[in-house]
Parts: C-alpha cells; sequence; structure tokens
C-alpha cells in the first residue's frame, strides 16, 4: 500500500473519527530533552538502556538498575512538554477535541513512555482553562484518556508486598544522591560502572520496609491497563502513531490490529518505521511540529 502525506485528506478522516487512539513512545519526549530508546545516544554510562529494563538485571544488580532509574527520574523532574504533548492534551479536553473531530465519541493517549509528561500537559492545560486554579483533581476524568501503559517513573513500588505509591521526592533515598555526586565530581570515569550501593540503602516500601523497585513495566511483564486497552483498540477507527519505534510487544500491533477491522493509521516519525508500508497516512519529520501542522492546532 502506498500511503498519503495529504493533509487534507487526513483532516477529512478525521472529521469522520468517532474513536480515535494514539499509541505514542519515546519520540514524543524527545522534544522535551529526553533520551529516546534505540538511537545513537541511547546509552546510559556505555550500557544499553534496554538491557537495563529487565526483572533479571534489578535482581542481579539493583543498584545499578536504581541508579539509572535515578538518573531518568532527575531528568523527567526537569523536563516539561513540549509542543506536541500540548496538541494531544488539547484533543483531551472535549471543546478542542469537538471542533478538529466534530464526529469524534471519544479519544484516548495510549503511551509507552513513563516520564509523565503526557499527563502533566493534560493539568497544565485544565489550569490554565479554569482561572484561579494552581491544583488539579486526580480524578478528573480528563486525566483518564492518558494511558501509561508501561508504568511511571515516579511510582515505588515493594518486590514483596506490592504496594505502590508515587514519590516525587529528589534523591529517593540519600544513597542515590551521593551516588549521583561521586558520578558528577568525576565525569571522566562516567563509562565505568557506578559505585555500589548495598541493598539496605537503596528505596525501600513504606509499607513493609523491603526492597523498593521503580514502578514501570519490564521485559516479560504485563504492561498496565490491558483490559482497557484492548476495548479501546477494539472499536477505535483512527490511530495516530506518534514517535515510536514500534518494536515492542503488545504496543507494536494496535495500528494493524484497528486497520483490521477498517480503522486509518497515521504515522508521525522523524524516520521509516516497520509500520509506514502499511500505514494510510505518514507525516513524515518531528512530531512537535508535524502534529500542530497537520491536526491545525498551534
Ligand atoms: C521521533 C522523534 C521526534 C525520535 N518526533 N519521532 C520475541 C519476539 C517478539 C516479542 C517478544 C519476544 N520476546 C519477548 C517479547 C515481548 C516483549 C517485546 O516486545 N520484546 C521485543 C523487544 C522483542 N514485550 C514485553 O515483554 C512486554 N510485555 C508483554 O508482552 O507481556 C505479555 C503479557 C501479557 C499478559 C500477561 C503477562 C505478560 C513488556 C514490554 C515492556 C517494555 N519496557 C520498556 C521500559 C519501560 C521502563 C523505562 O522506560 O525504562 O519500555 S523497554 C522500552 O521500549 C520502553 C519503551 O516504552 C519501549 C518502546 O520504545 P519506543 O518508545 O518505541 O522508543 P524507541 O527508542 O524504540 O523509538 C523512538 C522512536 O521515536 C524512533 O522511531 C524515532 O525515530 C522516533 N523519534 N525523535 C517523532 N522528535
Ligand atoms: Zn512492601
Amino acid at each position: 500500500m502506498v500511503f498519503s502525506t495529504s493533509v487534507d485528506d487526513f483532516r477529512d478522516v478525521l472529521k469522520r473519527s468517532e474513536n480515535i487512539v494514539v499509541v505514542a513512545g519515546a519520540g514524543l519526549s524527545a522534544a522535551s530533552g529526553l533520551p529516546t530508546f534505540r538511537e545513537k545516544g541511547g546509552l546510559w554510562r556505555s550500557l544499553e538502556t534496554s538491557s537495563l529494563a529487565t526483572p533479571s538485571s534489578f535482581n542481579s544488580d539493583p543498584s545499578l538498575v536504581w541508579q539509572f532509574y535515578h538518573h531518568r527520574r532527575v531528568k523527567a523532574l526537569e523536563a516539561s512538554p513540549n509542543a506536541a504533548h500540548r496538541v494531544l492534551a488539547e484533543l483531551a479536553i472535549p471543546s478542542f477535541l469537538k471542533a478538529v473531530a466534530p464526529a469524534a465519541k471519544s479519544y484516548h493517549l495510549i503511551t509507552q513512555n513513563v516520564d509523565r509528561l503526557s499527563v502533566k500537559a493534560v493539568m497544565d492545560l485544565i489550569n490554565k482553562s479554569d482561572m484561579n486554579r494552581t491544583s488539579y483533581d486526580s480524578d478528573d476524568p480528563r486525566l483518564d484518556s492518558v494511558i501509561e501503559m508501561h508504568g511511571r517513573l515516579f511510582d515505588i513500588q515493594c518486590t514483596s508486598c506490592g504496594h505502590c505509591e508515587e514519590d516525587l521526592s529528589n534523591p529517593l533515598c540519600p544513597a542515590l544522591g551521593r551516588a549521583e555526586e561521586l558520578r558528577d565530581s568525576n565525569a571522566q570515569t562516567s563509562k565505568i560502572k557506578p559505585e555500589s550501593i548495598v541493598v539496605e540503602e537503596l528505596p525501600r516500601c513504606r509499607q513493609c520496609g523491603e526492597l523498593a523497585r521503580p514502578g514501570v513495566v519490564w521485559f516479560d511483564e504485563k504492561p498496565r491497563k490491558l483490559d482497557e486497552i484492548n476495548n479501546l483498540v477494539q472499536r477505535a477507527d483512527l490511530c495516530l502513531v506518534v514517535g515510536t519505534s514500534s518494536t515492542v510487544r503488545p504496543a507494536s500491533g494496535y495500528a494493524y490490529r484497528i486497520q483490521r477491522h477498517h480503522g486509518t493509521v497515521a504515522v508521525f516519525n522523524i524516520e521509516p518505521t516497520p509500520g509506514d508500508a502499511r500505514a494510510d497516512f505518514v507525516f513524515k519529520g518531528p512530531c512537535e511540529v508535524e502534529l500542530p501542522r497537520v491536526l491545525g492546532i498551534t
């Protein structure tokens, strides 16, 4: 199949679409300064980042994996949503959605990202549109439109009792802060494995005191909210695939499934992806530029 790059044709489809899903990956947050997984530079201290995202890495070296996630948490705390996050957040607000997709009954962003920037973008918009508001209500249904299928960097999950809670503090424990200072003061040795922190000094569960882990989904673990996602994919008639290499299951299969029941697929990526050959539309370029241009939202 030959894909289209026509903005007018895409907008015609958007106007008719009833159930819209976005499947997003690390490229969505690239313009916020967060590195992707599989591009050059997707390394942390000369280690492949995806090799650290496994239960076996954590079991064999929890200190190394915690230092990696501590670094990721610091970067994500410093980052702000970019133009692509903001455009996708606008679609979560019913009045904005109706303006570009008048037939829309539902809109959801299924993100593989763990950085919380998509939720932050919706929260920023809610606070902006609701004058005098500086906080947000975590039960606001507009936040439900963001589904973080690979968990969250800021969730801390017990390895023993399963207790899980959000913790935005930095550092999470003194040892992680000290390890980072040591690394910063000795930048020349940045390729050397970091100092090992004894397990007792790593983050612990607030309920039972056992070792805690980052609340993210590693390889071979079950992604979050699969039942809800499967229902959305089942009924979607438009899928935007944004900033993902589409190499990791199950997210890599959603666009195909939507196409199999006659939905339309539009890919937004700076590089060719395995899904391009079957996509209906491909908008090649940075999503922070292409999403506002193609959706006509600035
Ligand atoms: C831009 C841009 C810009 C850059 N604008 N674009 C053998 C064969 C097939 C499958 C398997 C297999 N063995 C095991 C599996 C399954 C496995 C899998 O898929 N593995 C493959 C790698 C082979 N999947 C799993 O294990 C999943 N679980 C599962 O399947 O469970 C089944 C189950 C069901 C029911 C019960 C029990 C079990 C879990 C997958 C978990 C993935 N975890 C990670 C880490 C999360 C935590 C963390 O962040 O540290 O998730 S790995 C990593 O990859 C991360 C990402 O979310 C994920 C996807 O990567 P993503 O987002 O696509 O990033 P990149 O870097 O690959 O791509 C970035 C893209 O952006 C590029 O295309 C750029 O061009 C583009 N870009 N700038 C637009 N400005
Ligand atoms: Zn516990």
